[in-house]
């Protein structure tokens, strides 16, 4: 417990339940003093972090429905953010699509609906939701994206969702030259695979990462909390330098051959 992110209004994108990376970096900031604001695409999900809410006894918590495929929906979302706060320090953007059928087998099989579909949900909504949040951190603060290694290598099975992963990672050396001059700094967490939701909803997950804690450099799979630590350091005041970056918290997998 500490106060890293005191007087800091952070919004949180993606929390569906308590397996969510969001939800992680979530309970993180909570500790660090941080008012959150959270907006949520299921129905479920909203439930999920009413109840969470309750547990953490936050008064008043703020929770905005925003489906990310459309301009609209965005933009309606920012103006009931707007009317919460006066000033954003920090968004996280944890929301990723792609249909599960085309996580697997040939990369070329990718029909056109289904590469525009993961673009539009996980790479385009980052461009959208930048764009909206720049207007209310007006002192300035820190945008954070999720990636994945299959952004930057052909990882069995990642497929569209890898191609989608390069464009965000691209987006993200792209939003961090625009917004650099209003010191807001845009990065990327690559992180290790995690058994979340979205991870466990893929045929053959597990199956993919038989091996994986003999390969990866400290022999183990990464936690949540650490992934959850790393946005918490670009959040708060001792992340100010750094911008355009991809940080790898995945216990050095990628850096092995
Ligand atoms: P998750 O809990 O399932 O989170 C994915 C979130 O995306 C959910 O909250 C989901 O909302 C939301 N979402 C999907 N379509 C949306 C839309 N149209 N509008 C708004 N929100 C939408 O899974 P997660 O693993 O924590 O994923 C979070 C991020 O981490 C993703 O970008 C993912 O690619 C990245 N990542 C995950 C791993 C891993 O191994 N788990 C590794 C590296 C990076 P609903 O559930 O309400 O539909
Ligand atoms: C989505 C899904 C985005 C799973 C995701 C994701 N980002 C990371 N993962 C976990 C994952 C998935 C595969 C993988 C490694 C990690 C599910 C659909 C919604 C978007 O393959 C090596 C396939």
């Amino acid at each position: 417990m500490g106060s890293m992110l005191k007087n800091k209004n952070i919004l949180v994108m993606g929390v569906a339940n308590k397996w969510s990376i969001a939800w992680g970096i979530a309970k993180k900031f909570i500790e660090e003093e941080a008012n959150l604001i959270f907006t949520y695409f299921g129905e479920k999900s909203k439930a999920n972090l009413e109840k969470f809410l309750v547990e953490e006894e936050i008064d008043n918590p703020c929770l905005i429905s925003c489906d990310v495929s459309t301009d609209e929906n965005i933009e309606k979302a920012f103006s009931q953010i707007k009317e919460r706060v006066d000033v954003l320090h920090g968004v996280v953007h944890s929301i990723a699509f792609a249909n599960k059928d085309e996580l697997q087998g040939y990369y070329y099989n990718t029909s056109r609906e289904g590469y525009l579909l993961a673009q539009d949900i996980s790479s385009y909504s980052l461009v959208a939701v930048s764009r909206n949040a720049k207007p209310l951190m007006t002192e300035g603060g820190s945008i954070i994206t999720l990636s994945y290694l299959g952004a930057e290598r052909a990882v069995t099975n990642y497929n569209v969702m890898g191609v989608a992963k390069a464009a965000l990672e691209a987006s993200v050396r792209y939003l961090a030259v625009d917004m650099g001059e209003d010191n807001i700094t845009v990065n990327s967490i690559s992180a290790g695979p995690i058994k979340t939701t979205s991870a466990k909803g893929v045929r053959g997950f597990s199956t993919l990462l038989k091996g994986f804690e003999k390969r990866v450099p400290m022999k183990r799979f990464v936690k949540t909390e650490e992934v959850a630590n790393t946005a918490l350091f670009l959040c708060s005041d001792l992340g100010t330098g750094i911008t355009g970056e991809n940080i790898h918290v995945d216990c050095g997998y990628h850096i092995v051959g």
